[in-house]
């Protein structure tokens, strides 16, 4: 959905701000107002209110820090294997070049990243490429002009982390605004879905994008997407080669590269499912959508959550425990312990009836805990995604109404960094390749339980079609483990992963980057 307040440049912006300082404000009382020791009960939605969660120890609900300053509204956000993450968003005023910021953890330093040529990356889909740099594509060109109307671009542009720098990448063949971008298990970049140029209009092509070529190509026809599909189409690439559809439509579909052809799957029990969040579960296999609406434009969050095992004869989506809170426009983030934490959305608008409960899903125990108060609300257009070091960063949301809190960031930190001392990673490799052992060196190997490398994250608009959890088998020896590294590319697309130790308590190690190729 086109945000209609982005251009808005009325006198009311003003009244607006301070509007929106004055919630600000008013938070902490609110806030205070809820350290009652009362858990929220279910559907607690009405316009307004403050959730307040369950006051509860942080080894059970986890922390957040306190809001600090952005100084944009992280719309899109990737994390880089320099462990730095870059945010942009759409031009402000008449400018046309989009602002971005690259936010480095360690130090909470703030760089402004400006793209600075061109184009309008707002509402545009990414990926980060086997090489570590990232790929953005599509965007609009908004027209200030009533009655002009806005356009899709073909415009691509690329991040490299060594430099810091943005070029442009090579035009796509059709016009993208909101669209899909998916890492390939051969390393090209499926790009699908989008509105087209005149921004109205569902791209039917599929085209994909080759690093060694740097070129776009489009797919038979055979491969082309239904004329109802939705946009940012929900791609998950499984063991099989094959790429996972998992809404928002309710018929899911499975794309199969090798013959380029789509295959239905199951309907999802409950309809479309928009602006819901899903992800590839631990295991690769099966995954879970959560939250969403029927209406496309807002309203009727659901809690509801479904689960499909791809794996099975017959594959179908089983409703597994709902979210204690209705939502939609959440992100879904896969924390270091293969746990999923459900944060942000709203319920009946965009931005009205925030929800600033996060929860925690526990994929082995089909459970949902409320996690503390995220202090700002983090509705449409905003973002979440794991840090190397096992917390969350929060951002995003461009509510005209709270432009404080859409300029911040806040961090959260999850139960497992208050069950005691981390396991630690003294060396492993910084380069690895497919279904080979290799050794990492750990003084705490006697106590690790998991083994895995993840993803990083390139997210927006609740989607992150590139993130998954890739458990390692791993055998313990003294003062090392020695793991097996993915068998095949369908399992872990090339690129750089975090690579995590986990302790019999649950407890993860900070994560250092390999790549595999
Ligand atoms: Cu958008």
């Amino acid at each position: 959905m086109l945000n209609v307040f982005r251009r808005q440049r009325s006198p009311l912006t003003a009244l607006l701000f301070v509007f929106g300082l004055t919630i600000l404000l008013a938070l902490p009382l609110l806030a205070e107002q809820g350290k009652t020791g009362q858990a929220v009960p279910q559907q607690a939605a009405t316009v307004g209110k403050v959730q307040v969660g369950p006051r509860l120890d942080p080894a059970v609900v986890g922390s957040w820090g306190a809001p600090q300053q952005l100084g944009t509204i992280g719309i899109h956000a990737a994390l880089l294997h320099t462990g730095k993450v870059v945010f942009w968003w759409y031009p402000l005023g008449t400018g046309t070049n989009s602002p971005g910021k690259l936010y480095d953890y360690t130090t909470g330093a703030i760089k402004d990243v400006t793209i600075p040529f061109d184009g309008d990356f707002f509402c545009s889909g990414a990926t980060i490429l086997k090489d570590g740099r990232l790929l953005v594509i599509g965007g609009l060109l908004g027209n200030p002009f009533p009655g002009v109307p806005d356009k899709g671009i073909s415009l691509t542009a690329i991040f490299d982390p060594a430099t810091e720098t943005w070029s442009p990448g090579p035009n796509m063949n059709f016009a993208r605004w909101y669209p899909t971008a998916v890492e390939m298990s051969d390393g090209k970049v499926l790009a699908l879905t989008g509105k087209d140029a005149t921004a109205t209009a569902i791209v039917l092509p599929m085209e994909t994008y080759d690093i060694s070529t740097n070129l776009w190509t489009t797919l038979p026809s055979t491969a082309n997407i239904g004329r109802l599909s939705d946009t940012y189409l929900k791609m998950k690439l499984l063991p099989s080669g094959k790429i996972f559809m998992a809404g928002s439509n309710a018929q899911t579909m499975v794309f199969n590269p090798l013959n380029n052809r789509w295959m239905s799957s199951a309907k999802l029990n409950f309809g479309n499912r928009y602006h819901g969040a899903s992800t590839l579960l631990p295991g690769l296999t099966k995954i879970l959508t959560a939250g969403g609406t029927m209406t496309f434009g807002g309203g009727g969050a659901t809690a509801t959550a479904e689960v499909i095992d791809t794996s099975a004869a017959t594959p179908t989506w089983n409703y597994v425990a709902p979210m204690n809170f209705p939502r939609y426009n959440a992100n879904q983030v896969l924390l270091a312990d293969g746990t999923i934490l459900e944060v942000g959305g709203a319920q009946v608008t965009k931005y009205q009836s925030p929800v600033t409960t996060p929860e925690l899903y526990d994929p082995v125990a089909n459970t949902w805990t409320e996690m503390a108060v995220e202090p700002n609300p983090r509705t449409y257009h905003s973002t979440a995604l794991l840090l190397p070091d096992g917390t969350v960063i929060a951002a995003g949301s461009d509510d005209p109404a709270n432009r404080v809190a859409g300029d911040q960031y806040e961090i959260f930190s999850p139960p497992y960094l208050f069950k005691g001392a981390r396991p630690t990673i003294t060396s492993a490799p910084t380069s690895i390749t497919y279904n080979q052992k290799y050794n990492i060196a750990t003084p705490d190997a006697a106590n690790i339980t998991r083994v895995a490398l993840i993803r990083p994250s390139a997210t927006t608009h609740d989607n992150d079609f590139d993130q998954r959890y890739v458990d390692l088998t791993f055998t313990k020896g003294s003062g090392q483990i020695r793991i097996t590294s993915p068998l095949n590319s369908n399992y872990a697309p090339p690129g750089w992963y975090m690579l995590v130790i986990v302790n019999s308590s649950g407890v993860p190690s900070i994560m250092p980057f390999v790549q595999i190729q």
